[in-house]
């Protein structure tokens, strides 16, 4: 058997070897070892696009569509060599001609087609559905440009487009091409394909959406350009500003551009297919990704109505039992409301449909909270998709029970049956095998392979709690990852960090629930308390990593806060050499890859009952961090999982903070007042040592809305959290506490495995073959 693998290897190495050396012949006339390190980039994409190719794509009776606006895939060639199980070989054949595949794998852009959490949720379950190997795809935009560039000046985050697509690439043009009606014109599409190769599985599609008559010339200076060329510019960007009319109009244009696409190609492989249209939910399952594809609906059955003689009636049911929703949010503001009129103009061929449904919810229904269209004329998506829906989930257990019992409790009074939940999860083939391959090749030692197809095997390592090699093994890999992290600062941001510090590190999209703010504030506790001459047991570092929204002014100041922090703090000689701050640039997929490897602890502090789940906090925990967490989101089930050994629980509860907005009773100034720590922190944000660094308008805009609004409570648990990270810093002086406490939260990350997720998905909502 070893011997026959041994040869297996041999022939496979001998076949990648030459199949590399014929495309670099084929491409650029050059031998591999030869070429330069892009030619070899390119030849890769080609091999890896054959083989995927050559795969048998998973087929099946029944489908999923996940439609989403974002899939925020990160670079492919590196997971796509592992699942296809390829990755050594062309390691190895690459090194024998002098060529080093990290190298390589840095040459390629990251595609820019998402913004946050859900986006990368969307990409993890692609991974899971394919190595499942359930039929089914994602559909989605090609944006050019998709979402911006972030790049700090003057201590400030300025836009710039992300220009990512290039000649070769991953994305597949297609034959396929629809007529796209809107009100006011008609647009053409062009329907793109990148293959998702499953782990050791079948291959599916990723199917995205672009136009024919995109213009990337109309972008002038950083992402502005004209927001009613509507032919030019619908693929540009994703979440383009909507702080104007132009702004919502164009988002709502990109909404029905998709999903109109998303339903005719649905249609054609019914037709093609020959499968009966009356029962199109026994052939396909349309998951809607939080509102942006929730027109799907109307469109559909505007179509069975218009086009294919269904009457109004059996067009909702078979809709209705087609279509699933899942819910990422309970923020008021993130739940999509459309003004009838930007509907009216954009896609009035949707308005009598819509207005049939939000009808017969009225004649059903008195309660004003479950309508569809309010007394304002606004038409909310998510209520759309509970009526004619058959399923709503949450993404954590909290979340789904917040949503029945507060949010959404009138619909669950409505429709019991229709709500469950689906607690996220993430693939571990990006987030271990492929960000960390020296852990994941030491829990191979361990426990050999099996965990890779049943993540829930790690729990294993759990009978090596107390193995000491094996805890020595795992702190050193850690410091290995901190070093190179070290490394990558150094060249891109500057910065020259100490790799027997602690790593500290917050990275998520910025907004004011997730409460960078209040990681700020700890910091410049600590600053103070240094320059106090309180020094701490060992050098502390703080990683921040976010993009805000471009129109979200406060998010902005908190950016230029933490950059303030950074200027003064690394450059203060008292200071410097005990801790450091450093807000990375352009954060994404990529740089997370380097970034959770290397991680101690993991800040997922959200204001408890706002963060529907986090899925950072999963990765961190697989690579062995430590969280330090409120009881939020997913915290809850890490918590319930690993114990209260292993997590640093702080802060008010869901319930008490829910209570806090019922009664309206929190004042972020009382907090302020009661307590000197608070208030010095507060009160470092307009001194004359941040406003020397600063900028007058950003720190006092910051420090007024902390004072005066506070919406997200930060000051409500700052106390508290003070007190937990630094006890969560002394118990790390406590190695051997420190190293159990690895174990434990990487034996138990088990059920955070995207596979174990769609499986759920697929028992409950989708019931594929
Ligand atoms: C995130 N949502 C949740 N939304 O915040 C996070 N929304 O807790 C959860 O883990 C993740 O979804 C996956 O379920 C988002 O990322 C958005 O990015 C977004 C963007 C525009 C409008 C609404």
């Amino acid at each position: 058997m070893r011997q026959e693998e041994t040869i297996r290897r041999e022939i496979l190495e001998q076949r990648i070897d030459r199949e590399l050396e014929a495309l670099s012949e084929k491409l650029f006339g050059k031998k591999l070892e030869d070429a330069s390190d892009e030619q070899v980039y390119v030849a890769l994409l080609y091999l890896v696009k054959g083989l995927e190719e050559a795969t048998v794509p998973n087929d099946g009776d029944k489908k999923i569509y996940y439609i989403s606006a974002e899939f925020l895939i990160g670079k492919l060639l590196s997971n796509n060599l592992i699942n296809l199980g390829i990755y050594e070989k062309v390691e190895s054949v690459l090194k024998s001609k002098g060529k080093e595949l990290s190298r390589i794998e840095e040459i390629e852009p990251e595609p820019s087609l998402g913004n946050g959490g859900l986006g990368r949720l969307a990409a993890c379950f692609m991974d899971s559905i394919a190595t499942l190997g359930l039929p089914g795809e994602g559909i989605g935009l090609n944006y050019h440009f998709g979402l911006f560039k972030q790049v700090f000046k003057d201590r400030l985050q300025t836009t710039e487009k992300n220009d990512w697509i290039e000649k070769d690439s991953w994305l597949n043009k297609t034959d396929v091409s629809f007529d796209v009606f809107f009100g006011d014109r008609k647009v053409t599409s062009r329907l793109y394909d990148i293959d998702v190769v499953g782990y050791n599985n079948g291959v599916n599609k990723l199917r995205l959406f672009d136009i024919e008559s995109v213009d990337e010339s109309i972008v002038k200076e950083g992402i502005t350009f004209d927001k009613e060329a509507i032919e030019k510019n619908l693929t540009l960007f994703l979440y383009p500003d909507d702080s104007d009319e132009a702004g919502n109009l164009l988002r709502i244009y990109q909404q029905y551009f998709m999903v109109s696409n998303a339903a005719q190609l649905i249609l054609m492989e019914m037709k093609e297919k020959q499968y009966d249209l009356r029962k199109m939910y026994d052939y396909a399952v349309i998951q809607i990704n939080d509102t942006h594809p929730s027109m799907i609906i109307p469109e559909l059955i505007r179509i069975l109505v218009n086009d294919k003689a269904f009457t109004m009636d059996e067009a909702i049911e078979v809709v209705s039992k087609t279509c699933a929703y899942t819910n990422h949010t309970i923020l008021a503001e993130a739940l999509e409301k459309w003004p009838l009129s930007y509907l009216e103009k954009v896609v009035p061929q949707l308005v009598p449909i819509i207005k049939e449904l939000s009808a017969r919810v009225a004649a059903k229904y008195s309660d004003p909270k479950v309508q569809i269209i309010d007394d304002q004329n606004r038409v909310h998506m998510a209520h759309m998709d509970i009526h004619y829906g058959f399923s709503v989930n949450g993404v954590a257990a909290i979340h789904t029970e917040i949503l029945k019992d507060t949010e959404l409790h009138a619909f669950y009074e409505i429709y019991p049956e229709k709500f469950n939940n689906k607690t996220n999860g993430i693939t571990f083939r990006r987030w271990l095998l492929s960000c960390n391959r020296e852990l994941a090749a030491l829990i191979t030692e361990k426990i050999g392979t099996g965990y890779q197809k049943d993540a829930m095997e790690l729990e294993k390592l759990l009978a090596f709690k107390d193995d000491e090699e094996f805890l020595n093994d795992l702190v050193k890999i850690k410091r290995e990852k901190k070093e190179a992290l070290v490394a990558h600062i150094k060249e891109h941001e500057g910065e020259e960090l100490n790799p027997d510090s602690i790593f500290d590190i917050q990275i998520k999209r910025l907004h004011e629930y997730k409460r960078q703010q209040m990681n700020a504030l700890y910091i410049i506790h600590k600053y103070l308390e240094i320059k106090g001459g309180k020094k701490p047991a060992r050098p502390l570092t703080f990683i921040f990593g976010a993009k805000a929204a471009p129109a979200y002014v406060i998010a902005r100041d908190i950016i230029h806060l933490l950059l303030v922090l950074q200027q003064i703090i690394n450059n203060d000689p008292d200071v410097k050499d005990y801790m450091k701050v450093v807000m990375v640039e352009n954060y994404n997929v990529s740089y997370a890859e380097k970034l959770i490897p290397a991680c101690d602890i993991s800040e997922q502090i959200s204001l408890a009952s706002k963060e529907a789940s986090g899925t950072g906090n999963m990765k961190m925990m697989l690579n062995g961090a430590v969280t330090l967490g409120t009881a939020d989101g997913a915290n809850v089930e890490i918590h319930d999982l690993v114990g209260d050994d292993n997590i640093y629980i702080f802060g008010e509860n869901s319930e008490q903070v829910i209570d806090h907005y019922a009664k309206a009773d929190y004042v972020s100034r009382s907090f302020y007042e009661k307590s000197p720590v608070i208030k010095a922190a507060v009160d470092f944000i307009v001194s004359d040592q941040a406003l020397a660094v600063g900028h007058k308008e950003n720190l006092e805009r910051l420090y007024n809305e902390l004072l005066n609004k506070d919406w997200f409570m930060t000051l409500l648990d700052l106390e508290d959290y003070i007190a937990t990270k630094d006890r969560m810093f002394a118990d790390y002086e406590d190695q051997e506490k420190w190293k159990r406490m690895m174990v434990v939260n990487i034996a138990k990350a088990g059920f955070f495995s995207s596979d174990r997720t769609i499986a759920e998905y697929n028992r409950d909502i989708w019931k594929l073959k």
